[in-house]
């Protein structure tokens, strides 16, 4: 067994033991109660779910296994001359609890690259599909295409033991974060450089052979990658991407149907496609205004104007934080590093400033600071990454690494099938009347 699944098992063997007494003894604790408000509004703030990996505050921010986003980047392993955290650290810390050394890091970026060749159909199925196709759609049917090398879909058929479902969870996982930098690769290249590829370079680390088959030759934007894939990872269970996972995964459903289902919800552009939202959006205010160097007089007039028009501001507002998003001020801090002088980190830093009192004076947006997405294209541009409809897939990359490594947990805790009460406003109503009535 290797040494990262061994770790694993242990963990999760000791962990399943205690939940199960935990819930013997305090299984009727109430932990939360439900407003009428939250049942119609989205779900906001109800305790639903255990989700193992990250944990999210309104004020701090995004948690991995506890540590903040600044921490990580002190405390786990970086490559040779990278300031940046390695993502397969952080993938080490979500599966284990443990942050990895440098050899254990080293053992599984060598490990991530002996798993990632892709299927031969995959490639033939995406280049059945027409160029234009949002890659995001591309990101998602590669995916599902892959599902026939499935571990888990295989040995479930062949009837495996409940005891064993993590087994093949974590060979899934693996095999699959493995191979989505080079699905993802193929992609960009396929849609914005005329199908001329780029081998992976096995010598890299994940993050850092990403960048190299993107065809973007610079090793700072290698650095940004690392950052990026770190960052993006997860942000506990009840978001979209991940909670899709989660509810797909919970029917047992493999992990490359289950990550495909959380795909399909980052591609919705109130959660992953924000990140192309917002590049366009400030491309279309610097066109619309003729500069790109506007005032912040001028931002604010474009800002009003895209409100009047009934848009959001993409980028800003979030449904749990209510401070900046630390993973906006981590992109930013990387911009003051390496790219003080581009012009449209300027502008960004230049929305920042203006966005949130326009947001608080409209008197409804619980949080006007930005979140994950506002800082990300204006790095990536920088570089020369402008195709922003390739956005999201880079998201997607990352994501898979949280969704993926808590799926192997709930499969090791033996979570059941996903399955919430609805109700109808008819039955709201009736309850609201007998409630009326007992007084
Ligand atoms: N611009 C304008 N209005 C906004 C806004 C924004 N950025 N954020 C919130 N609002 C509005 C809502 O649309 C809502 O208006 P109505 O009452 O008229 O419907 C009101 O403020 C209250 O919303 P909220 O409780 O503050 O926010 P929600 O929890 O409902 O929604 C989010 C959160 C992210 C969908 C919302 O802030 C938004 O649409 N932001 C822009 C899109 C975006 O950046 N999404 C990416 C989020 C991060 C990610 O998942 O990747």
């Amino acid at each position: 067994m290797d040494p990262l699944k061994q770790k694993f098992q242990e963990k999760a063997t000791a962990l399943r033991t205690e939940v199960k007494s935990m819930l013997k003894e305090h299984g009727n604790k109430v932990v939360g109660d439900v407003k009428l408000s939250q049942v119609y509004g989205g779900m906001r703030g109800v305790k639903s779910m255990v989700w193992e990996t990250s944990q999210l505050d309104a004020k701090e921010g995004i948690r991995f296994r506890g540590y903040s986003i600044p921490e990580l980047r002190d405390l786990l392993p970086q490559a040779k001359d990278c300031k940046e955290p390695l993502p397969e650290g952080l993938f080490w810390l979500m599966l284990t609890d443990e942050i990895p050394t440098q050899e254990q890091v080293e053992w599984l970026s060598a490990e991530w690259a002996k798993r990632s060749t892709v299927p031969e159909h995959t490639f033939k199925v995406l280049d059945a599909l027409s160029p234009d196709t949002h890659p995001m759609t591309q990101f998602s049917i590669a995916i599902v295409s892959m599902q026939t090398d499935s571990n888990f879909a295989r040995r479930y058929a062949e009837g495996m033991s409940k005891y064993d479902y993590w087994d093949p969870t974590y060979e899934d996982a693996m095999n699959l974060i493995a191979r989505l930098p080079r699905v993802a690769a193929y992609i960009y290249r396929r849609s914005h450089h005329g199908g001329k590829h780029i081998e992976p370079n096995e010598s890299l680390d994940w993050g850092g052979n990403y960048a190299s088959m993107l065809g973007i030759d610079n090793e700072d934007f290698k650095s940004l990658m690392r950052l990026y894939l770190t960052i993006h990872a997860d942000h506990e269970g009840g978001n979209a991407s991940a909670h899709s996972v989660h509810l797909t995964g919970s029917t047992l459903s493999d992990c490359y149907m289950s990550l495909a289902s959380g795909m399909n919800s980052l591609a919705g552009p109130l959660h992953g496609l924000a990140n192309q939202e917002v590049i366009k959006w400030v491309f279309n205010m610097l066109e619309t205004l003729g500069t790109d160097d506007p005032t912040k007089e001028q931002i604010a007039d474009h800002v009003n104007a895209t409100l009047a028009a009934g848009k959001v501001i993409p980028g800003y507002g979030h449904a749990v934080l209510r401070e900046p998003d630390p993973r906006f001020m981590a992109q930013k801090r990387f911009a003051g590093e390496y790219l003080a002088d581009s012009q449209i980190v300027k502008v960004i830093w230049k929305v920042f400033e203006v966005v949130p009192p326009i947001l608080q004076g409209l008197g409804k947006v619980k949080n006007p600071w930005p979140n994950v997405d506002a800082h990300s294209g204006a790095l990536l541009v920088s570089y020369g990454l402008k195709e922003y409809s390739y956005y999201t897939v880079l998201f997607g990359v990352s994501r898979a690494m949280g969704v993926l490594a808590q799926m192997c947990w709930s499969r090791a805790l033996g979570f059941p099938l996903e399955r919430p009460k609805s109700v109808t406003t008819k039955w709201v109503k009736e309850y609201l009347a007998e409630q009326a009535v007992s007084g």
